[in-house]
């Protein structure tokens, strides 16, 4: 594995910082290989195991990952913010063989672990574990990692990457942005999700630079982070800018002064997973001095579209194809559309994934004659492309994250309470967009949000949760009985 080749030459340099300390590449080089060791037990290779990870952002959940890789197992990563149910969907739908958890998070995994038979390890004992001489010969072209994401049905899909669908994600990105070994990055983001394993932690490690991880994201602490004068790159969705809009706002005029300042300090700070509105945009380059780079990627792809590193990034589009990405845009035939019609972006190049995870049907379809079929809707413009939107009414973008509309659905409609529901997304200045449920109760019964609400927290992950309700007497439907989204989202836009 070149990752791990690479990391032997950034020896005693500094990979990664967290709240318990500092690591250089030897250090994570010997943890991962002791976990590996771990891994193996008697084994001479994992051959495409699944080992899940439920690991906090820091030193320890590098090393797992890591030491998944060199033993030649599949990582799964899952979030440690995620509620029992949607736990036992990643670690049941990976089969996973395997699950390696911090110590904080030992009980939080018990129940999964007592009705199945699946190996348990903590990281504590795998870091620890005593090393071998030889781990496996690990083949580019085999399966490293699933990736969880909610689409047009119902559950998330694993999607699979291989070592070199990685690789390539990376070197792109590596070139594009002009990562050196001198780069500091303060990442934030989460790490179920390529933005945050991809684009931040696994670039950073490829170039021998160093990461700093935070916990989870917080404004204070991201401030006060840039205010050390250490960090050269930061990456974030558009709804942190907002946060440290916010809270830049909520400064004293001194503060607000040195924030202002401390950000000179950094030669990037990088925008996407969701829309950037231009207005956000413009407060953060007038805040930070910085024009946001704004990119486009998705799960399936890694990066695709990108502003450019120097010269002009256009406000409101995400830029031109990165260094071997081909990108082609479709009409509902399938025809490739003139400069300045929309279409389907469809990506090839080998960034793109292998498979969803057992699912060779949703796989064979989000493909058309070898080009991956995106569900976003853009247009070019001499050679620069603008994101208009999805296909999907169903896929709902908030905080970041995609949320299936349909998922939230089947979930709602387990509550005792609930008759008929529909989920939509709905347009907002923090969040990009909102969930928001439609909900028509059964007879004689009564709801309020914070009860939806809590109720919902046992079952899905807290941004998949409606933040607004509305309680109608039946849902809009057309003449054919579907239910009317649009009409939905105008109800809520209409109510504030
Ligand atoms: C949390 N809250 C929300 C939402 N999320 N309310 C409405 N909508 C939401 N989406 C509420 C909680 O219920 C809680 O309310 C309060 O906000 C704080 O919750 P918390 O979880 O602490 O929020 P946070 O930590 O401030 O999270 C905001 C965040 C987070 C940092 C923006 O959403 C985030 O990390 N987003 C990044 C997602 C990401 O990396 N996506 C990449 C996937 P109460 O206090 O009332 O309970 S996309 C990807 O990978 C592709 C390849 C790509 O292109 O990048
Ligand atoms: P995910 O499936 O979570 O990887 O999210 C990928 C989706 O995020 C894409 O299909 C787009 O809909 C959206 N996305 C990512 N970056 C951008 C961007 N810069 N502008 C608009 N949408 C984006």
């Amino acid at each position: 594995m070149e990752l791990i080749k690479r990391a032997g030459k950034y020896g005693e340099r500094v990979a990664i910082l967290d709240n318990q300390g500092s690591y250089t590449y030897r250090e994570l080089l010997d943890a991962s290989s002791r976990v590996a060791a771990c891994l193996l037990g008697g084994l001479e290779d994992l051959c495409e195991a699944r080992v899940a990870f439920l690991v906090p952002s820091g030193f320890q959940y590098v090393a797992t990952q890591w030491g998944i890789w060199r033993a030649g197992g599949i990582a799964v990563p899952i979030s440690v913010f995620y509620p029992l149910p949607e736990i036992e969907y990643v670690v049941d739908n990976s089969e996973a063989q395997i699950v390696v958890v911090h110590p904080d998070f030992k009980e939080r995994i018990q129940p999964v672990m007592r009705s199945r038979n699946i190996r348990l390890l903590l990281t504590t004992d795998a870091i620890s574990y005593k090393k071998r001489s030889l781990l496996p010969q690990v083949e580019p072209s085999r399966r490293a990692m699933i990736v969880y994401t909610s689409g047009t049905t119902s559950k998330p899909k694993g999607v699979v990457t291989t070592h070199k669908n990685i690789e390539a994600q990376v070197v792109t990105l590596v070139s594009a942005w002009g990562w050196t070994e001198d780069d500091h990055i303060l990442h934030v983001l989460p790490l179920h999700h390529v933005h945050g394993i991809i684009n931040a932690l696994t670039c950073a490690l490829w170039s021998g630079a160093t990461c700093e991880m935070l916990p989870r994201f917080s404004a204070a602490e991201v401030w006060s982070r840039f205010m050390s004068g250490r960090i050269t790159l930061f990456m974030a969705v558009p709804t942190i800018y907002e946060k440290l809009i916010a809270f830049w706002d909520s400064a004293s005029p001194e503060e607000k002064k040195k924030m202002s300042e401390s950000c000179s300090k950094l030669r990037l700070m990088v925008s996407g997973s969701a829309p950037l509105p231009v207005s956000t945009f413009n407060r953060w380059k007038s805040i930070s001095g910085h024009m946001l780079l704004e990119r486009y990627g998705m799960t399936e792809i890694g990066m695709a579209l990108s502003n450019p590193l120097y010269g002009k990034r256009i406000p409101g589009y995400v830029g031109r194809p990165l260094p071997g990405v081909k990108i082609r845009l479709v009409d509902d035939d399938g025809k490739e559309v003139r400069e300045g019609t929309p279409g389907e972006i469809q990506v090839r190049g080998p960034g793109v994934f292998l498979e969803y995870w057992k699912d060779p049907d949703a796989t064979q379809k989000a493909f058309k004659d070898g080009w991956f079929c995106t569900g976003d809707i853009a247009l070019e413009e001499n050679g620069v492309y603008r994101i208009l939107g999805r296909k999907s009414v169903d896929i709902i973008k908030t905080g970041g994250y995609k949320v299936s509309a349909l998922e939230v659905e089947d979930v709602l409609r387990a509550h005792p309470f609930i008759k008929e529901c529909a989920v939509v997304g709905v347009r907002d200045a923090q969040w990009g967009e909102r969930v928001c449920a439609a909900i028509v109760l059964k007879e004689g019964c009564t709801l309020d949000l914070d009860s939806l609400r809590s109720w919902a927290k046992e079952r899905l992950a807290v941004y998949k949760i409606p933040s607004r309700m509305l309680v109608l007497k039946e849902l809009p439907r057309n003449a054919m009985g579907k239910v009317v989204k649009p009409d939905i989202v105008t109800l809520f836009t209409v109510s504030g």
